[in-house]
């Protein structure tokens, strides 16, 4: 253990672990309201480290292995979504009476505006945004963060917007207590950071608790295993505060889905009512049609009008990194999914871009960090979507042997190589899809870091094409 700077021996009773994005808020929140407190980290170099000395030079931080001392020393413990409350050292420090919270549950005993708040294994920084959108197009003073990358403390730093739109982990939602959001969503269950949960089950239930308090339950109601999610909550809903949502047709009155004209277009519609055409979102895959839907049954609940919500569709052509359109050269098309980080992702991805007819063939790039994950679901739509796959990172080989040999695997080391590897294999007519199924962490900083390494490679051999 390291001391960077003490203060002696009266140490203040809040303790800040974690410094990452959000302890470094939280140490900027206390300081703002006055109020002492002493941070810790298990890195020897957190990266807010240098950032928050030079802020703060009189803050103790004590880096290094968790110590049960300074735990059970204090009477508040922030705790950074990337540290699990089951951590042994926390469960002793609760059995001690410390109170243990995380930075949304700061926000949540602040802020004044309504909040929408979204979860769910897949989807949630796309429908978190476009619901910010959909808000601004109305007009509201809105703010959008949490997980999406903003810090939820951050979020308070100026007067009350009219709406907060939430972002929300299982990581977070461990330490949220009285959080009261206006409208909350599970927008889908798969499997996801099974090395931090015990089971798939324990998993759902943590996003569960984002219901609790919400005064609109909204979810998907074709999906079954958020249905029987909401059914298990120690909580039942009165009727008013439901609000489903459709994937499909038919759509009951006054809840969002699809529909189809006399031509066969499909429509987004509201009960009978159609909105906009699926062919004007500029966003594609059939998963964005569902996170369209979810996005304004959240909105509605939120008080957005129904135009305000369209136009905002309108304008939204999708996060960079979530089937992103690359390029396209000799009818070949390139598809950034880096944020496809598991294996529902990747599901959606092939799913909503591939097409079964055998003409038109997917080349699939994937790997990384596999998080314990069961990659088996992969095999059979790999077989029917997929022309051959490239596999790098720590966890290739796994899922290499999940696939069964249903189609031909290469293995790379580089980004690069996987480009130069997919140009080569595909075809007229392919897409080539980055979805890794994976974390990126062995090989890059992050998803981010990833999908622009994609972006660059291909830029790169296209150039090379072309000339
Ligand atoms: N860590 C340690 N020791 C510590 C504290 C953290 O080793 O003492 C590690 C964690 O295990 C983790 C990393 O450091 O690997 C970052 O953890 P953190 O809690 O410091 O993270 P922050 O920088 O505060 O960022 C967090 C979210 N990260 C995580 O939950 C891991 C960010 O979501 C979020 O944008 C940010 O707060 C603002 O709210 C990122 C994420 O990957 C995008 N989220 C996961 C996901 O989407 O699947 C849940
Ligand atoms: P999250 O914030 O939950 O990671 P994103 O909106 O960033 O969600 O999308 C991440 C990836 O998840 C996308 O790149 C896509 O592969 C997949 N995805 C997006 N929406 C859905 C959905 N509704 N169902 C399943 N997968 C989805």
């Amino acid at each position: 253990m390291s001391t960077v700077s003490a203060i002696g021996n009266n140490r203040p009773q809040r303790l800040v672990l974690g410094l990452g994005k959000s302890g470094q808020s939280v140490v900027r929140y206390f300081s703002e309201h006055n109020i002492p407190c002493v941070v810790a980290d298990t890195r020897a170099h957190p990266p807010g480290l240098e950032q928050i000395r030079r802020e703060f030079p009189q803050l103790e931080i004590v880096l290094g292995p968790l110590e049960q001392t300074l735990l059970c020393s204090v009477a508040q413990i922030v705790l950074s979504p990337g540290i699990s409350i089951d951590h042994p050292l926390l469960q002793q420090a609760l059995e001690a009476g410390v109170e243990v919270v995380g930075d949304v549950e700061l926000f949540a005993r602040q802020a004044k505006a309504p909040v929408v708040a979204i979860t769910g294994s897949n989807g949630k920084s796309t429908v978190t945004t476009l619901v910010g959108e959909m808000a601004n197009s109305a007009g509201l003073k809105v703010r959008v963060g949490g997980n999406l990358g903003t810090p939820a403390l951050e979020l308070l730093k100026h007067e009350e917007p009219d709406l907060y739109v939430l972002e929300l982990s299982s990581f977070q939602l461990e330490s949220i207590q009285t959080l009261e959001p206006v409208a909350a969503v599970v927008l889908n269950i798969s499997a996801d950071h099974l090395d931090r949960y015990r089971s798939l089950q324990h998993y759902a239930q943590v996003k569960g608790q984002v219901y609790l308090r919400a005064v609109h339950w909204v979810y998907p109601a074709e999906d079954e295993a958020v249905v029987a999610l909401m059914e298990s909550l120690a909580i039942t809903p009165q009727p008013q505060q439901l609000s489903p949502y459709y994937s499909t047709t038919p759509v009951k009155p006054g809840w969002f889905g699809l529909c189809k004209d006399l031509s066969g277009a499909v429509w987004i519609c509201q009960g009978e009512q159609p909105l906009i055409a699926v062919s004007e979102l500029q966003i594609f895959g059939t998963h964005n049609v569902t996170n369209v839907v979810a996005a304004m049954t959240l909105a509605e609940a939120a008080g957005v009008p129904l135009a305000a919500m369209v136009a905002a569709l309108q304008q939204f052509s999708g996060l960079p990194h979530r089937t992103e359109w690359v390029a396209e050269s000799r009818g070949v098309r390139w598809i950034n999914d880096s944020k496809g980080t598991n294996v529902g992702a990747t599901e959606a991805a092939i799913k909503g871009l591939g097409r079964p007819d055998h003409l038109n063939k997917l080349v699939l790039i994937a790997g990384g960090q596999g998080k314990e994950a069961d990659f088996s679901p992969l095999k059979v739509l790999v077989k029917d979507y997929v022309r051959s796959v490239i596999l790098m990172g720590e966890d290739a080989k796994l899922i290499e042997s999940a696939l069964g040999g249903v189609t031909p695997v290469y293995h790379v080391a580089t980004m690069e190589e996987a480009v130069v590897t997919a140009n080569r294999i595909a075809e007229p007519g392919d897409t080539i899809l980055l979805s890794p199924a994976c974390a990126s962490f062995d090989q890059f900083s992050g998803f981010e870091a990833r999908g622009d390494a994609y972006k660059q490679a291909v830029q790169k051999r296209l150039q090379k094409v072309v000339r």
